[in-house]
Parts: structure tokens; sequence; C-alpha cells
């Protein structure tokens, strides 16, 4: 086992029986959501995932070593905690040599969950191509890592302040399916409609678990997009969160907010003008999500046992 890993009996337990299991990351805690409903969230979203049948992992850094699975309280403390760092895979070495609190991206939770062996991710929503990315190069390190790393990943689709055509145009590139659950438009995040086709529609998790074993079991690495539009009565309209996403982008601008800063910002911004219109349906959808998680990993592991 890599000895930079440490893993919560609970998951240790799942892994050596080849129970299922599903990783969450925890950049959604310390940076996503607001004290106290952060906590509360991944706690119920744990939950979740537990009574679904498979063991939840939550993912992060702490005392140089990178945790799957979190006790309660220290989850507790991640929530409360100010200065946690956001750990993509660049910042890993840096936060783990240092000996610093870091919240994992989904970058850094697949790159963590392959080292542990575990197959399923779920999370709110991935980042991608940015809507400057000509000009500013921004583009998630997310996706270079779904290119590489053979981990599925269960989101609600791309946000807006993404430019979602390119960031589709990008996986498609790098080889990564991209598949949306029960419906043929791909969603986006707080919508269940982008005015994107989604490149694939499946409509059980047996069927996201076949294709994401076949993909596998060819010698293709990398990941599957599993994109699980937000239940109707929590969809916040698209043209509504568009003018806090266009005033997001001009001030992020106007204040020269730029690399990794710039996606916290963004979502901080879009969630303080939304109020708690967005935060109530940021947690429906991630709750929505680890149900999902939870039955793709269970087929996935009933099909390779
Ligand atoms: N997009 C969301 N919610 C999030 C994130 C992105 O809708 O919480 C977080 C995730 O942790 C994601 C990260 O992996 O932001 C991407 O950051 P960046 O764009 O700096 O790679
Ligand atoms: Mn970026």
């Amino acid at each position: 086992m890599n000895p930079f890993l440490e893993i919560h009996p609970e998951v240790k337990e799942a892994l050596q029986t080849n129970k299922p299991v599903v990783a969450l990351e925890s950049t959604i805690i310390s940076h996503g959501m607001p004290w106290p409903r952060n906590v509360e969230t991944a706690l119920a979203v744990e939950d979740l995932i537990r009574n679904g049948g498979a063991a939840p992992a939550t993912v992060a850094i702490m005392n140089g070593k990178c945790h799957v699975g979190l006790k309660r309280d220290v989850m507790e403390g991640l929530g409360k905690m100010e200065n946690v760092w956001k750990v993509s895979l660049r910042d890993m070495p840096y936060v783990l040599s240092k000996n610093l609190y870091g919240a994992t991206t989904v970058a850094a939770t697949m790159r963590i969950a392959a080292m542990a062996g575990v197959k399923i991710f779920v999370t709110g929503g991935i980042g991608g191509v940015h809507r400057d990315a000509e000009t500013s190069m921004d583009i998630s390190a997310d996706l270079t890592e779904m290119e590489n790393t053979s981990v599925a990943v269960v989101s609600a689709g791309v946000k807006s302040i993404l430019d979602i055509g390119l960031t589709l145009e990008y996986l498609e590139t790098k080889g990564v399916p991209v598949v949306t659950y029960g419906q043929n438009e791909f969603p986006c995040f707080y919508s269940c409609k982008s005015r994107f086709k989604s490149p694939l529609r499946l409509d059980t998790a047996m069927e996201i678990a076949q294709l994401i074993k076949t993909k596998w079991d060819l010698g293709l690495n990398g990941s599957v997009l599993i994109a699980n539009p937000v239940p109707a009565d929590y969809e916040v309209p698209a043209e509504e969160i568009e003018k806090h996403i266009e005033n997001a982008l001009r001030t992020a601008k106007e204040k020269n907010i730029r690399g990794k800063d710039v996606t916290p910002y963004l979502l901080r911004y879009i969630a303080e003008c939304s109020k708690g219109e967005s935060l109530e349906a940021n947690i429906a959808l991630i709750k929505h999500n680890a149900k999902l998680g939870a039955e793709v990993a269970i087929a996935f592991s009933a099909l390779s046992n």
C-alpha cells in the first residue's frame, strides 16, 4: 500500500471484502458550502451511501497523509476550519510535505481514490474549461485527471460558470465517455437543461456499471463522467443563475482573481447572490448523486465479483 495512504477501518474492511465503496471529495465541504450546512450535508451524504449499501470514503489530506474515509469529528473540524488548502493534483506534494490541512478537489480525490482501489466517486460538479479559456488557458486539472485515472465520476453535470461546450469537446478529445442518467440533454448543475445534447444516455445504474466495466476491461484507462440531473423540485432556472454568473465573471476579472482562486470565487459569489435557493439545490443534487453513486458502485461490484 502507498505509504501516504491512511484508510478508515470501515473503508478498509469494505475494500478487503470486495464490497462497494464510494469516494467523496472535501473541497465541497471546505470551499463549496457555508458552515454548518457543509458538515450536515457531508454527513448526510455519507449516511445515504451507507443506507444504499456502500461504504462512503470522504477524502482529505492531514498530518502528512491522504485520508480515505474520515472520522465524524475530523469531518466536523474540516468544515469549521479556516485556511484549509484547496488541494488539486499539483498541491498534493506541498500540503503533504508541510503537514497542512487540505481539502481535495475532484482531480486530487480521484487520484487518491485510485491509489486506495476505490472505483466510483460522487461529487456535485466537476471543474472544466473556463469561458475565457482561449485567452486564460484556465482548464481544470479535473479534466486531465479524467483522461488518466480510472475512477468513474457521478456529478450533476457542469456548472455554467464554465464553457459547457468546450468542456464536452475536451472530454471527447481525451476519450472520456459522458453519460447522462435518464435524459437526452446534458444537465448544467442547478438546471436539468444546458442546451447541449448528452453524448450518451443510460437509464439504469446497471447499464452505467456495464459501460464503466467495459471501458476498463478493454484496457482503456481514464474516467467515465456520469451526469445526474438535479431533482426537478430543486431546479433553479438557467436564466436566473446566468445573470449572477455574468456578474461573478466580471467582478473576478476586475479583482484580478486568478489560478486556483477563480472557481471558489465564482462559486461563492453565485451562492451569495442567489441566496438560499442555490444552496438548497446544491444540497439536493449532491444527495441525489450519492444515491445514484451507491447504486452504480453496487452494480459495478456485482459485475466484478
Ligand atoms: N464546481 C462546482 N462545485 C465545486 C467545484 C467545482 O460546481 O465544488 C470544486 C470541485 O472540488 C472541483 C474544483 O474539483 O472546484 C475545481 O477547481 P479548479 O477549477 O480550480 O480546478
Ligand atoms: Mn482553474
